[in-house]
C-alpha cells in the first residue's frame, strides 16, 4: 500500500499524451494504494489564462478524471487552490530552493525562452509542485517523462529541509511508465505531444470527435520507408504510432510489428485510429453524463476537505520545524 499523489493542469482539454503517459496509470494505481489526485489550477496561472476559460477547464478536467475511472470513494480528487496549504508550503519550498537550480529546469528554459517579460511563477513552479507532493507524505508520483527533473528537485528540496530542520517530509519516487511516458507530436514526432502546440494537427485531445481523431492520425508525419518497424531514432513517427496503438489495444509492439509486416502505412494508420477511438469512446460517453451532473461539486467539496485534513498537519509540522508562527497553536 503506497501513498500516491499526482496533478494535471486545467489548461485546455487533456491530450492523448496526458492520458497514456499519466492519467491512465492514476486509475490502475487505485488498486491497493491510497491515491490523491489534484487539479493544479495554481500551476496553470504561471502563464496567463482567460478567467472564463480556466473555470471551464477546471470543471471539464474534474469530469474527465471521473470519466477515466477515478473513483471518489477510493481516491481523493480536489482543486489545488481550494486547499490553501499548497500555496503556503509552496512559499516555504521557494525559500528552500536556490535560483541556480530553478534556472536549470528544462521546462523553465523552454517556457521562458523568447519571452521579454518572464512571470516569476514560471521560475518558482517546481517548488510549488514539490509542496503539492510533500504535503501528503507521498511515496510515488505517476507522471510522464517530462516531469522527471521536477521530481528530482522535489527529492532534493525535501532532503535539504529534513537535514536542516529535522525529519518532516517523506522522500517521493517518480512512477514513469515503461511505454507511453513520452507520446510525441503527430506533426513533428521528435517533439512531445503538447496541449499548447499551435499546430492543431499535432495533438489528439481526449474529447476529440471520431472524425478528428481519424483525420489527425491519417495525417501523422511518418517516413518513406513503408515498413512498420519500431525505431525511435530513425522512424520517430511510426514508433510513436506503434506506442499509441499498443497502449490503446493492449497488444505488444512486437506483435503489432509482426501483424503489419509487408502492409502499407495507410492500413496501419486506419487501425491505429480505430484503436484510439475505441479507447476514448467509453471515456467520452461517461464524460457527457458527468459534465451535466451535480455529482462533481459534491466530489470536489469532499475532496478538498479530505485533502486539507492531511495537508494541514504536514504544513503545521513544517512551520513548527522552522519556528514560524506560534508553535504551541
Ligand atoms: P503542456 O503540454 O502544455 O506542456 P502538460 O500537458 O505537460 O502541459 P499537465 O497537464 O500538467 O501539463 O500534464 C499532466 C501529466 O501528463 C504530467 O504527468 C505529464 O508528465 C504528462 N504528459 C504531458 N505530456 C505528455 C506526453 N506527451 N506524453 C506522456 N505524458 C505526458
Ligand atoms: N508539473 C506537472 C503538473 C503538476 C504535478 C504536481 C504533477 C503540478 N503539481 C504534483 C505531479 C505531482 C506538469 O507540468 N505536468
Amino acid at each position: 500500500m503506497a501513498k500516491i499523489f499526482s496533478g494535471v493542469q486545467p489548461t485546455s482539454i487533456p491530450t492523448l499524451g496526458n492520458y497514456l503517459g499519466a492519467m491512465r496509470n492514476f486509475v490502475t494505481l487505485q488498486d491497493g494504494n491510497e491515491c490523491i489526485y489534484c487539479i493544479v489550477d495554481e500551476h496553470a496561472i504561471t502563464v496567463p489564462q482567460d478567467p472564463e476559460e480556466i473555470q471551464q477547464n477546471i470543471h471539464r478536467l474534474a469530469a474527465l478524471y471521473l470519466a477515466i475511472g477515478i473513483d471518489p470513494k477510493r481516491s481523493i480528487l480536489f482543486i489545488q487552490s481550494e486547499v490553501p496549504c499548497h500555496a503556503q508550503l509552496g512559499w516555504i519550498m521557494q525559500c528552500t530552493s536556490y535560483m541556480g537550480e530553478l534556472e536549470r529546469m528544462t521546462q523553465f528554459k523552454d517556457k521562458s525562452s523568447g519571452k521579454k517579460a518572464i512571470p516569476a511563477g514560471l521560475l518558482t513552479y517546481p517548488p510549488l509542485m514539490a509542496a503539492d507532493i510533500l504535503l501528503y507524505n507521498t511515496e510515488l508520483v505517476p507522471v510522464g517523462a517530462d516531469q522527471k527533473q521536477h521530481l528530482e528537485l522535489t527529492r532534493d528540496l525535501a532532503e535539504r529541509f529534513n537535514n536542516k530542520y529535522g525529519q518532516v517530509f517523506t522522500i517521493p519516487e517518480p512512477y514513469i511508465p515503461p511505454v507511453g511516458a513520452r507520446i510525441m507530436s503527430l506533426a513533428e514526432p521528435t517533439k512531445k505531444m503538447s496541449k499548447s502546440d499551435k499546430n492543431r494537427k499535432a495533438t489528439i485531445f481526449t474529447l476529440d470527435s471520431e472524425k478528428d481523431i481519424i483525420k489527425k492520425i491519417k495525417g501523422a508525419t511518418t517516413d518513406d520507408e513503408a515498413s512498420v518497424r519500431y525505431d525511435r531514432e530513425n522512424k520517430p513517427g511510426i514508433s510513436n504510432l506503434l506506442d499509441i496503438f499498443s497502449l490503446c489495444s493492449g497488444r505488444s509492439v512486437e506483435e503489432l510489428e509482426a501483424a503489419y509486416q509487408g502492409k502499407g502505412y495507410g492500413e496501419f494508420k486506419t487501425d491505429v485510429a480505430e484503436a484510439v477511438v475505441g479507447a476514448l469512446k467509453p471515456i467520452q460517453e461517461r464524460y457527457q453524463n458527468l459534465i451535466e451532473s451535480d455529482e462533481l461539486d459534491q466530489v470536489l467539496d469532499e475532496g478538498a476537505e479530505r485533502a486539507y485534513a492531511i495537508a494541514g498537519k504536514t504544513l503545521k509540522k513544517a512551520e513548527k520545524a522552522l519556528g514560524i508562527g506560534r508553535s504551541n497553536r
